[in-house]
């Protein structure tokens, strides 16, 4: 045997099995004839996590010893779900792993089914960090990830008897994670509160008191794809320093310091569940300053081992900021390097705005990160202090260039006027970067003439750039949907297009090719039984396995119009009941699927669901309308039911307010696994054509002018929709339960409906009977579909990267040799 316990042969099972064992018998101490499946998947992980180590150690080793431009992805959100399928299928092992564990009596899909999601994230952006990062480690980029390890990640969902959303803690640690390799050596100090001194004749000042705490280390490893470059993503844990709080140890306040030891660790208990939706808690900023000011402390310690000077920082590193939510690094790299390094102010402003870029990923005001200043004043002082500074230098700048233009100044200020004073993290990070950019062509286009327009003008057009969004092929094709993965290799003669999505377009003939196409069917039904009887089983709800599966799955939120949906369906509902039989037999049956979260706090969106799930009990136990019509609400959305859920659908429902979702990219998961997109402006329509697509309402340009009309001209509802104030005239019957409930949600449609639900009522029916249309004739469905998914290469997560690569990051790859 190998000295080297991970030097084990990729293709060899037994040698494989015989590391899982070990696992068993020493890692977790039990006999191997004792296993359960969880103590299966448990030692199978460690095994593989071995590999990742070894991949890990080679990758750092190799990067340090050639000292390139590093990339760091700063993500307070990190969405990643399960690990171990994920792992061996980029280690090209999962054959070998397959084959290992049922060498040992085990089931590899069970095992799978053992692994707790890491839910460390909210939505879309947090899934785009974890897909990102897959692509850097498979581009082979120098780059690391780094985040918070929050205690309990995204609330699990229950729905109650009555359909309402209730939310329990996911206390994801609870088992030990496998993923996760403890670097407690790694920790830094974070201080909060205290009070500031300034030193004089120079920039510097001293910052002291207050509480301290510690930022303690954990790596995630991430392969790559066909490579053995491994990324890593470091999360930061909340810990007391040692003998925390001396003064109440002498004051012989035990009981104080203990206290005070446990109220550090509540900054990382818990992901805050709110998306697009800003509180403004302290906790929230303390989460934020911890995490980027330890992500700093260990960015340049790693700097700093290169013996250069402070003026080549933006030669070897640059910092990603997804959204706003790190802002703080910007005045906590002006802090670390005014007061602590020396370096004059001026000098230092110049560093820091070559190392900064800020991705933004929403034009809605209610999303902008705003801190009231005097909470902003109380935590960290020092850092204000140095904004105020920074917005004084960029207010003359401003004022130099527009005189007397006081309007503009208090526009573009970071500090925004008023009672309360407010510090704008948005400006901040434009003023701070090196380059700004949007998640899509028509976001990217928004942002440069909505909110960020002064900007412009300041800044010049090029400060300003597009990165469109992606997924990874890797978990959103291969991992998901094994058998479409297969059928395209087979039909390619190679598995390329996994690192080289372009190469999907080779099959974009194939649309025409009989036996695909019906190979194409075989595999869609597939993964349909395989949801039904998820449904079934998890629901107790009986679909059509050959309805249309149509998928809202996404978070509940206004502007996505969950409601427009669930209206649409109800009127659905309202024409089978008062069809003929006759009329019945020419109706294409649907399958309506929901599922998604709401912010605890946000009662509208909990209504929505309440709504949905109602009116799914209607609908689902109406006999009479037979198969024609099913509703699901499938309750705690996660990555997991997303990977059952995307390669079942035949329809992509993408029906947010035009020029209201920055991005979208549960619409690429679903395009790219053969879903047609119904839907409004949407970027991917342009790849697919959008003649394979079903596109409606109103367009970006046209929203703020209906939406002034609803407001100050108003028309009633039965004027504006005819349909949906028949649809309301339902609900109020009471079909769906007691009417009451439901008044405050239809209130915002029949008042100054701000998301242009009855403007678009109409023209969303008439895009649904286009579909009906088009299923009618299943040839033409598959073609849509082959030609939809295989136009998608553009939509692949390796592309977003290397435009990023490219276009801001200046970094390049870096493989491991072989
Ligand atoms: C400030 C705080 C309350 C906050 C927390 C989470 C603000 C925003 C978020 C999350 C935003 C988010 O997930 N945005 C989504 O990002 C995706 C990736 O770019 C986009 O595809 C999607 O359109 C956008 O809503």
């Amino acid at each position: 045997t190998a000295l080297d316990a991970n030097d084990v042969d990729p293709e060899d099972a037994q040698g494989v099995a015989n590391t899982v064992v070990h696992h068993i018998t020493t890692s977790l101490a039990r006999q191997a004839g004792n296993m359960d499946t969880l103590a299966a998947y448990q030692a199978t992980a460690l095994s593989v996590r071995d590999q990742l180590i070894k991949r890990w150690n080679e990758t750092t080793t190799y990067h340090t010893s050639r000292a390139p431009k590093r990339i760091y992805y700063l993500s307070i959100e990190w969405l990643i779900g399960r690990s171990l399928d994920n792992a061996v299928l980029n280690l090209g092992m999962r054959n070998t792993y397959e084959d290992a564990t049922r060498k040992l009596g085990f089931n590899f899909e069970d095992l799978l089914n053992e692994e707790r999601d890491a839910a460390l994230g909210n939505g879309g952006l947090g899934r785009l960090a974890a897909c990102y990062i897959d692509s850097m480690a498979t581009l082979c980029l120098p780059g690391w990830g780094y985040g918070l390890r929050y205690n309990y990640g995204i609330f699990k969902q229950l729905l109650s008897s009555t359909g309402e959303q209730l939310e329990a803690p996911d206390p994801w640690l609870d088992r030990e994670n496998p993923w996760e390799i403890p670097r407690l050596d790694v920790a830094y100090p974070i201080r909060f509160y205290g009070h500031v001194e300034s030193v004089p004749n120079s920039d510097k000042a001293v910052w002291q008191g207050g509480m301290e705490c510690l930022a303690v280390a954990y790596d995630t490893p991430i392969p790559g794809y066909a490579t053995k470059n491994c990324a890593n993503i470091r999360l930061w844990s909340a810990k007391p320093v040692q003998g925390f709080d001396l003064n109440s140890f002498n004051a012989g306040n035990y009981e104080a310091s203990v206290q005070a030891s446990s109220e550090v660790g509540n900054i990382t208990q818990v992901l805050y569940p709110n998306d697009n939706m800003y509180a403004g808690k302290l906790l929230r900023l303390q989460q934020q300053y911890l995490w980027t000011s330890a992500s700093l402390q260990d960015i340049l310690r790693r700097f700093l081992k290169l013996d250069k000077p402070w003026s080549q920082l933006s030669d070897f590193i640059c910092i990603q900021m997804n959204d706003t939510h790190p802002t703080i690094a910007i005045a906590e790299l002006m802090r670390i390097l005014v007061d602590e390094e020396d370096v004059p102010y001026d000098q230092a402003w110049k560093i820091t705005t070559k190392v900064f870029a800020y991705t933004n990923h929403t034009v809605l005001p209610e999303a902008l990160e705003k801190w009231e200043l005097s909470l902003f004043e109380k935590l960290l002082p020092r850092h204000l202090q140095l904004i105020y500074r920074i917005n004084y230098e960029f207010m003359g700048q401003v004022a130099k260039r527009w005189p007397n233009d006081m309007d503009r100044m208090r526009r573009m200020s970071i500090i925004e006027e008023g009672t309360p004073k407010y510090v704008r993290m948005a400006h901040l990070a434009i003023v701070g970067s090196f380059k700004v950019n949007g998640v899509a062509e028509l976001h990217s286009q928004l942002l440069q003439s909505t909110i960020f327009r002064d900007f412009v003008e300041f800044k010049g057009r090029d400060f300003f750039t597009n990165v469109t969004n992606g997924i990874t092929p890797r978990r959103w094709v291969l991992q998901c949907n094994p058998e479409l993965a297969e059928l395209v290799t087979h039909t390619l003669g190679s598995d390329q297009w996994l690192t080289n999505a372009q190469l999907l377009r080779n099959l974009l003939p194939m649309a025409e090719d009989v036996n695909f196409r019906k190979a194409w069917d075989v595999i869609k039904k597939n993964n349909k039984r395989r949801l039904a009887d998820v449904l079934e089983e998890e629901l107790g709800i009986l679909v059509n396995v050959d309805s249309i599966f149509a998928c809202q799955i996404k978070r509940m939120h206004e502007y996505k119009r969950q409601t427009l949906n669930i209206f649409a369906i109800i009127h659905r509902y309202m024409q089978i009941k008062k069809a003929t039989p006759e009329e019945r037999k020419k109706m294409q049956p649907w399958t309506f699927i929901f599922a998604g979260k709401a912010a605890p706090g946000y009662y509208i969106a909990k209504l929505v669901i309440r709504l949905i799930v109602n009116v799914g009990k209607v609908i689902n136990n109406d006999l009479d309308i037979g198969d024609l019509l099913n509703v699901c609400f499938i309750p705690d959305y996660s990555v997991s039911i997303a990977e059952v859920l995307i390669p079942a659908a035949d329809v992509s429902v993408q029906i947010s307010t035009a020029g209201t979702e920055a991005s979208g990219t549960s619409n690429m998961k679903l395009a790219i696994n053969g879903a047609l997109l119904l839907g409004t402006v949407d970027e991917i329509a342009e790849d697919a054509g959008e003649d394979q697509c079903f596109m409606f309402g109103h367009l970006a340009d046209q929203v703020q002018q209906v939406r002034f009309n609803n407001s100050y001209n108003p028309i009633p509802l039965d004027q504006r929709s005819p349909e949906l104030a028949e649809v309301f005239k339902y609900i109020e019957s009471g079909v769906f339960g007691d009417a009451h409930i439901y008044e405050s949600l239809t209130k915002t449609v029949y008042e100054h409906d701000y998301y242009l639900v009855s403007n678009d009522f109409g023209s969303y029916l008439a895009a649904q009977k286009l579909v009906d249309d088009v299923w009618a004739n299943r040839d033409e469905w598959t073609k849509k579909a082959i030609l939809t998914a295989f136009a998608m290469g553009d939509f692949s997560s390796d592309r977003s990267v290397q435009d990023y690569a490219d276009g801001i990051w200046g970094v390049e790859s870096e493989r491991v040799p072989e």
